[in-house]
């Protein structure tokens, strides 16, 4: 399908509208919370099964290679974020921000096949190899869950900066203990990965492998990422976990080392939400 008959076939599709309308309100979200600075963050949902295959299907040979292939995304479509956009941008034009990806089928190769509203062309964000190891890992996990949303929560960001918090356990039962919502949450937990070069594919293969058993993961010294059936779904996770943070260091800001909910609360509670 040329971009033109794209737009045509997606201007009546309900469904595709109801994801940019809700990419729109999550980017709204992070801005607001001071979390997206410049062009920090990026969004993406799986719409395969609600933009049709383009016409002939095939993806051309000038399509984009990727350094490694994909199977598990062969001939699926993924909106994506725009490089370099903003979310304060998103959440107003998200139509103009955002574009589909069709996949080749054995999943080596993508092309534009919607590029949003208003722009000569359009170039998937930075953080593309993350965005699809991440959804690949969602397919080998057979989720239901579309969404992914990266992010630079201020206060979990902080918290990866403790060089005696490099390991998750600690971290998550420390997080647990300030807030109970966490444990109902996010029942996993969240998982650490340790920096690595924002936008690379080894960047991007340890997103891919954190979140094969986790639904929310934090980058150390750079932001975090949660999928979800829906954005709003995936913005949940990360705010949870950053109340948990933002208490932590509210409490240390106030000289106060917080006792926290104890062992037993905490057994108690798992208990209850099983
Ligand atoms: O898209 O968040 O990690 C900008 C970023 C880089
Ligand atoms: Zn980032």
């Amino acid at each position: 399908m040329t971009e033109t008959d794209g737009a045509e076939r997606l201007r009546d599709n309900t469904k595709f509208w109801r994801v940019l309308a809700a990419a729109a309100e999550v980017a709204g979200l992070l801005w607001g919370k001071g979390w997206a600075e410049r062009n920090a963050g990026n969004l993406s949902f799986d719409v395969t099964d609600v933009v049709p295959a383009p016409d002939g299907a095939g993806v051309a040979a000038g399509a984009t290679a990727l350094p490694r292939s994909f199977p598990e995304l062969g001939g699926r479509r993924l909106l994506v974020t725009a490089a370099g956009s903003r979310m304060r941008e998103i959440a107003q034009d998200p139509d103009r921000f955002c574009g589909v990806l069709q996949f080749s089928p054995d999943g080596s190769r993508h092309a534009v096949a919607w590029r949003g509203r208003g722009t000569g062309t359009f170039a998937p964000t930075s953080e593309l190899p993350s965005h699809l190891a991440i959804h690949a890992a969602l397919r080998r996990r057979q989720s239901a869950h579309c969404a992914i949303v990266h992010t630079h929560p201020t206060e979990l960001l902080a918290l990866s900066h403790d060089a005696r918090l490099k390991d998750a356990a600690q971290l998550n039962r420390l997080l647990s203990a300030m807030h109970p919502e966490t444990v109902v949450v996010v029942p996993d937990g969240l998982a650490l990965v340790p920096y690595l070069l924002p936008g690379t594919f080894e960047q991007g293969l340890a997103a891919g492998v954190a979140m094969e058993r986790h639904d929310v993961a934090l980058w150390e010294k750079h932001g975090a990422v949660a999928v979800g059936a829906g954005f709003v779904e995936a913005f949940d996770l990360i705010d949870t976990m950053n109340a948990a943070a933002r208490l932590l260091l509210l409490c240390r800001s106030a000289g106060l080392e917080p006792e926290g909910l104890t062992d037993a609360q905490l057994d108690e509670l798992r208990r209850a939400g099983a």
